[in-house]
């Protein structure tokens, strides 16, 4: 039997059979994967086989099939491992506003940081351009201009009074999307606008432990009726990386790979003070632009940190 998993609680995975019935499965053993350790072995998009168990109408997961690609992020609850958001999409969607709440400085690009690795497309989205002032308006403009010059594709909508949701949802329609960006800016409004038959519950979960309250979040999918599905995602608030190296992150800042081969160190070159850096040129010349170098810095100087502290507790 073979199936696509839809949805994950921790312990049980829903999966969607051949047929499009649902059966609630539960691994047994272990899935490991070589490169790093994970806190769950088996994320929403995954394609599995699995077995019925005898007497029944529950399934064992017996295997993963090999993930086309996957989206990880740091473990909230232990450090050295990573959680496997979802596996074999098509594009990410990272949703954020400029008013109400604004923009946070440097998300965009450590979303990017999970998704670049991989080769998934993103997808960014300015949403309630309803209510931006005209400053807001010319901070969006500039963003926007930005990340396509760069190479990403962007919108400016609002779920609100509807401006650009048939544009975003031509965009999503035959493809697996995940959905992501941090609370309050507009998702599940979004999602609810463009495709109104979906009813995307708040899937928060809080169990009370003697150490305060948890929240913990579900990925799930969702399948659209016009064809595709979105992955839902409402447990990306904050995003860390101790599973990269800064070289990671050079090569995954898109612009900055671009130029690293005129870089003297090129490949080698973390563009921090090296001499002959093209990136460093390029911020004098204004074709690097200079938040997304400075969100760089501070990824990089965050993840040396993280490793000075490693070093320290191991020695
Ligand atoms: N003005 C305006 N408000 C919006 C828009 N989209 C969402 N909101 C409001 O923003 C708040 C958060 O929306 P919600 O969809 O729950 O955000 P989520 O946490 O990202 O899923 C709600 O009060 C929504 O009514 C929009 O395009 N314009
Ligand atoms: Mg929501
Ligand atoms: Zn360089």
């Amino acid at each position: 039997m073979r199936g696509i998993v839809t949805k994950s609680t921790g312990s049980w995975y829903s999966v969607k059979a051949e047929d499009d019935s649902y059966i609630e499965c539960r691994i047994l053993g272990k899935f490991r994967m070589k490169e790093f350790e994970l806190t769950n072995p088996v994320a929403v998009g995954d394609i599995v086989t699995y077995e019925i168990e005898s007497g029944e109408r529950k399934g064992i997961i017996k295997t993963i099939e090999p993930r086309r690609n996957y989206i990880v992020r740091q473990s909230p609850r232990m450090k050295h491992h990573l959680h496997l958001i979802a596996a074999n999409i098509d594009q990410a969607l990272v949703i954020v506003t400029v008013q109400d709440p604004s923009l946070k400085p440097g998300f965009i690009d450590r979303y990017l940081l999970m998704t670049e690795p991989h080769d998934v497309p993103a997808i960014i989205v300015f949403n309630k351009v309803d209510i931006y002032n005209n400053e807001s308006i010319l901070v969006m403009n500039y963003f926007r201009e930005l990340y396509e010059s760069i190479g990403y594709t962007t919108f400016g909508v609002s779920a609100m009074d509807l401006t650009g949701v048939d544009e975003l949802k031509n965009a999503l329609i035959g493809k697996t999307t995940l959905v992501g960006g941090q609370s309050g800016v507009g998702k599940s409004s979004l999602v609810q606008a463009m495709f109104p038959h979906l009813n995307l519950k708040t899937k928060e979960i809080s169990s009370h432990s003697g150490k305060g309250v948890h929240t913990t979040t579900f990925a799930e999918m969702f399948e659209l009726k016009e064809g595709g599905s979105i992955i839902d995602t409402p447990g990306i608030k904050t995003l860390s990386y101790n599973n990269l190296t800064p070289m990671d992150v050079a090569h995954n800042f898109r612009e900055f790979f671009a130029l690293s081969d005129e870089c003297r160190f090129s490949a080698k070159c973390t563009h921090m003070n090296e001499p002959g850096c093209a990136v460093i040129a390029g911020l004098e010349d204004g074709t690097i632009n200079d938040i997304r170098y400075q969100n760089y810095q501070a990824i990089v100087a965050e993840l040396n940190e993280q490793n000075h502290w490693e070093r320290k507790k191991k020695m």
